[in-house]
């Protein structure tokens, strides 16, 4: 499985939609077992299945295996080869094994930044936030305060000045003392959690600091909002500054998210082939209430007829998000799809954060998804105790429908948070 950095300049719209195309070559191993057998018929369903192996190819990692327990947690275990894992490992924990997937590399494909942004440029029109109405749920009091929003992406620059008040901390764990104070499993969680187990790169990557820009920016600290201002984020990476990253890791990230206790989960990429760990563990967060918005993908294509995940897996608390302008046009290269994609947000020219106090404007359906995210941050501040699907009811219900400009989604409509919010209140009186 690859995966796809969602944001895109239209200069890489060719070489991503080309990129895109091998990927439906990649097919990945796993196995899956499921019932109560008993344990000798556990092992050999393991062996047969492992047998049964028909798509080792230069993806998976030999050696790492991401295994789903019966108590629906997953971990990433070593083996010196699968024929090996699974005669020691998988024979050993059968009993409390539900699923074993070979680990496979991914990668995500350099966004290109359209534009880099001068800070003291005052002149810049928020489009998007101005088309789905922010200002009027803003003036009511409802900046996405008390809700916790997990970027799932690459590392975010938690230093930048208009991101670093809005990191969500970890107040039980001490930072920088090679601990895991609060015994969550994870060691100096202060602000998040990077899942990078075999990354080596130095480099530093836009993306994941756009995405958190566009839900939480600061606008005390800086000339930009997001979405929802007062919104916390909860960083959770798995792809480093070079693009690189495995699927296990995806699937720790995704859990230490909800074990940060989020209400939502920004997932901006994704990938075609064997993800069967992956649609896991999305059902996992789903079913513990937590809203999965996903973007829909950046190659053009109709996602109900070519597979693309974690965007397709339509899950009751999963936002699949299209692209679309200023004009609520749909661009060529936005993902769309009338069942699995459900309706667009802005996603051209938009504005946000970027490493070192920098500002790029990005194109991408990434883009596109984290405005909805922000979105249900808004309406969770706005009623605390609503579910997961009433928040999607919401977004879904509350969009705007411009005649003559349908998008190819389940609404056929545009974000609209003003309207979404008087849908809410109509949901959760
Ligand atoms: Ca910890
Ligand atoms: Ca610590």
């Amino acid at each position: 499985m690859q995966v796809l950095g969602l944001g895109i300049g239209f200069s890489q719209k060719v070489a991503l939609m080309d990129r895109s195309c091998q990927l439906f070559n990649l097919l990945f191993c796993f196995i899956l077992i499921s019932g109560c057998s008993p344990q000798t018929g556990k092992i050999n369903q393991v062996t047969s299945s492992f047998d049964a192996l028909k798509c080792r190819t230069s993806a998976a990692i030999e050696t790492e295996f991401i295994v789903q327990w019966e108590d629906g947690s997953f971990s990433v275990e070593k083996g010196v080869d699968p024929e090996s894992f699974k005669q020691k490992f998988v024979a050993l924990h059968v009993q409390k094994i539900k699923h074993v997937q070979i680990n496979q590399k991914i990668n995500l494909i350099q966004p290109i930044s359209s534009q880099m942004i001068n800070s003291t440029d005052q002149s810049r029109d928020d489009w998007g936030q101005s088309l789905i109405g922010t200002s009027a749920v803003w003036a009511e009091g409802f900046k996405g305060q008390n809700v916790k929003v997990a970027v799932v992406d690459s590392v975010i620059d938690v230093t930048h000045p208009q991101l670093r008040t809005r990191i969500a901390i970890n107040t039980k764990e001490t930072p920088d003392n090679g601990r895991d104070d609060d015994e969550n499993g994870y060691v100096d969680d202060y602000l998040g959690f990077a899942f990078l187990s075999a990354s080596a790169s130095t480099q530093t990557n836009d993306h994941g600091s756009h995405v958190a820009g566009v839900i939480a920016a600061d606008p005390n600290e800086g000339f930009m909002s997001g979405v929802a201002p007062q919104s916390q984020i909860v960083p959770a990476s798995f792809l480093d500054g070079s693009g690189s990253g495995t699927l296990g890791d995806a699937v720790l990230a995704l859990q230490y998210a909800a074990a940060r206790e989020v209400k939502v989960v920004n997932s901006s990429w994704g990938g075609s082939g064997c993800s069967e760990s992956l649609a896991n563990v999305f059902m996992e967060l789903s079913q513990k209430g937590i809203l999965l918005v996903v973007a829909a993908g950046n190659s053009g294509a109709d996602i109900d007829v070519t597979p693309f995940y974690p965007a397709i897996y339509n899950l009751a608390g999963q936002i699949t998000v299209s692209a679309s302008d200023l004009f609520d046009l749909v661009p060529a290269w936005s993902n769309t799809g009338f069942r699995n994609a459900h309706l667009t947000a802005p996603g051209v020219s938009i504005l946000s954060t970027a490493f070192g106090g920098r500002y790029l404007t990005m194109d991408g359906t990434s883009m596109a998804a984290p405005f909805v995210a922000g979105a249900a941050a808004i309406l969770w501040s706005a009623k605390p105790t609503a579910t997961n699907l009433q928040i999607k009811e919401a977004i879904l219900q509350g969009v705007d429908v411009v005649p003559g400009k349908n998008s190819k989604t389940l609404t056929r409509g545009r974000l609209n948070l003003e309207k979404s919010l008087d849908e809410l209140r109509r949901l959760v009186p």
